[in-house]
């Protein structure tokens, strides 16, 4: 099914092929700030530790991509090249952005220079990996933890296959899909912290706030009707040591790199791990500024926060998604509005700030409802923290929420048709009614954001310029100030 590039000579170490590989981060994405790519550095780590030559090429603040693959591809000569794929799209209701198309671009600048086998891999690949592979004409993606499957699959291409025995393998043959069983799960044997100044241009990203990405676990077990992270990571909890999560903080902070943000599914379940996390961190000096936007208000105490505080956490984000029942219930969130009502009030005692999430118009939304959650984030939350809304929810195939859409009669295209952002929104209200209400409710309170407000054209400059004058992440800590300051001078933000 794959040849390796025509009169490429492999050299071999042990019996095993050493190959010239070339990844390609093409993530170029700056919104709500550009994030570090941790997935394929792992991976670039991971073949190098199989005895692999590897060059990452990451796009993120590439001015000509076309350009610099061909470049990677003459220098390095790379007899296989991996694409990671972060995004579909921005999930924006209100202004959508479909990354893919370039994508495909990106796979034709490859191709133009070399006839080596095409990859691909990321998140997205977890989401919708056919219609991606389709859409971008390519064979082959891994579907699974990168850093693992990856090296199996270098390894047989190289063998010239069979490639149906690798777990988390995608294939595209004769127009024919097929994907393998998942890879394998079970605990971590420890926690991924690549040496990202050997990969990335790390100063470019301090200066645009962006924090190191780090996990201290995979797999989500909640049933969000809308979500794919189950689909992505799995749904059992792989756990990292503790002592391992605090290790690779300390070895972060050691390379230069203070501002890391945990980037689990969700960071406070299961609740003792997270403990267990916190109390590891608290027992070193590491001098890190730590946080993580994915905390479940069900699973939030005193004694979490606590330790959190005391682990070095700067900033923490609650995913509410609403503060009414009955939508709790239609996004099946597994808390109740009692429970986020006390998740508030235990935030309350504590100092850390913190962001609370909201995502309107989801099942079971209606007017009431709306002026309900806006209600909720004005009288319940601290006004010095920040609540941001999101309008509409982007459906994905296999998702509850995709199977109440199609009840509900909202769209008849097939599953390989929703790669182009595709949203829903409750059919008791439109998305206008919901935005102009919140839009209502941000000119009263200046620690509320929209979608709109992330989406500003000129919020990668308010980075640099929050840079240089001291800020450090996250950059919503900050948004009273911000805000004030940009319709000072006359902005309607
Ligand atoms: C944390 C997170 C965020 C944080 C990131 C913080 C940070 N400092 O990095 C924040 C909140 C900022 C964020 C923002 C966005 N996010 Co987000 N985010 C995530 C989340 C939960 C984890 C991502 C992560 O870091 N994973 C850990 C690493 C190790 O995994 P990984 O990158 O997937 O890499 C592994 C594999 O994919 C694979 N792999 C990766 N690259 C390659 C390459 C090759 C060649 C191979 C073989 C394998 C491979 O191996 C890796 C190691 O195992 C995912 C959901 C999820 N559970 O994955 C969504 C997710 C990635 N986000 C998503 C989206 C849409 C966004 C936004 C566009 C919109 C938004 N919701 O805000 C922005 C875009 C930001 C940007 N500039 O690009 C989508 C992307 C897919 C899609 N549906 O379009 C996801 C999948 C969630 C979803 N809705 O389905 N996000």
């Amino acid at each position: 099914m794959f040849r390796l590039v025509p009169g490429a000579r492999l050299r071999y170490h042990y019996g095993r092929p050493c190959m010239n590989i070339l990844l390609i981060s093409t993530n170029r994405n700056v919104h709500p700030m550009p994030v570090m790519p941790i997935g394929v550095c792992a991976v670039a780590e991971s073949c190098e530790r199989n005895g692999h030559a590897v060059k990452l090429v990451d796009l993120m603040f590439d001015r000509d991509a076309a350009a610099s693959i061909g470049a990677a591809i003459t220098a390095h000569r790379p007899d296989v090249v991996g694409l990671s794929v972060r995004n579909i799209d921005n999930n924006d209701m209100r202004d959508p952005v479909f990354f893919l198309n370039d994508l495909a671009q990106l796979v034709n600048a490859v191709r133009k220079t070399t006839g080596a086998p095409v990859v691909l891999g990321g998140a997205a690949l977890g989401v919708m990996p056919e219609a991606i592979m389709r859409h971008a004409g390519v064979s082959c993606a891994v579907v699974a933890d990168g850093e693992y499957v990856f090296p199996l699959l270098v390894d047989r291409i190289a063998a010239g296959g069979p490639f149906d025995d690798i777990p988390g393998v995608a294939l595209l043959n004769q127009g024919v899909f097929s994907q393998t069983g998942a890879a394998p799960q079970g605990s971590l044997s420890g926690c991924i912290a690549p040496d990202y100044h050997r990969w990335v241009n790390v100063g470019a990203y301090r200066a645009h706030l962006a924090a190191a990405p780090l996990q201290t676990k995979l797999g989500c077990p909640f049933q969000c009707v809308y979500c794919t992270y189950r689909r992505i990571e799995g749904a059992g909890y792989r756990l990292c040591d503790p002592e391992a999560v605090a290790e690779a903080v300390t070895r972060l902070v050691v390379s230069g790199i203070r501002d890391i943000e945990f980037v689990d599914s969700v960071f406070n379940a299961p609740r003792e791990h997270a403990l267990a996390v916190c109390e590891a961190l608290a027992r070193r000096d590491h001098r890190a500024r730590l946080q993580s936007l994915e905390l479940n208000p069900a699973f939030i105490d005193d004694e979490l926060l606590t330790a959190m505080e005391q682990a070095g956490f700067v900033g923490i984000g609650v995913t509410a998604e609403s503060a009414s029942e009955p939508v709790l219930r239609g996004l099946r969130k597994g808390f109740t509005r009692l429970q986020l009502v006390q998740a508030a009030e235990v935030v309350r005692r504590h100092r850390i700030p913190c962001a609370w999430i909201f995502l309107m118009g989801g099942p079971g939304e209606s007017q009431e409802t709306v002026r309900e959650t806006l209600d909720f984030a004005a009288a319940v939350l601290r006004p010095q923290d920040v609540a941001f809304f999101n309008v509409g929810i982007r459906m994905y195939p296999g998702t509850e929420l995709e199977r109440i859409a199609r009840e509900e009669g909202y769209f008849n295209l097939s599953p390989q048709d929703m790669l182009r952002p595709l949203f829903y929104v409750s059919p008791s209200l439109s998305a206008a009614w919901i935005m102009d209400e919140i839009k209502r409710s941000l000119a009263g309170n200046m620690s509320f954001l929209s979608s709109d407000s992330l989406n500003l054209s000129f919020l990668p400059s308010i980075h640099r310029i929050g840079y240089l004058f001291g800020l450090r992440p996250p950059l919503w800590k900050y948004t009273r100030r911000i805000r004030r300051t940009l319709r000072m001078f006359g902005m309607d933000v």
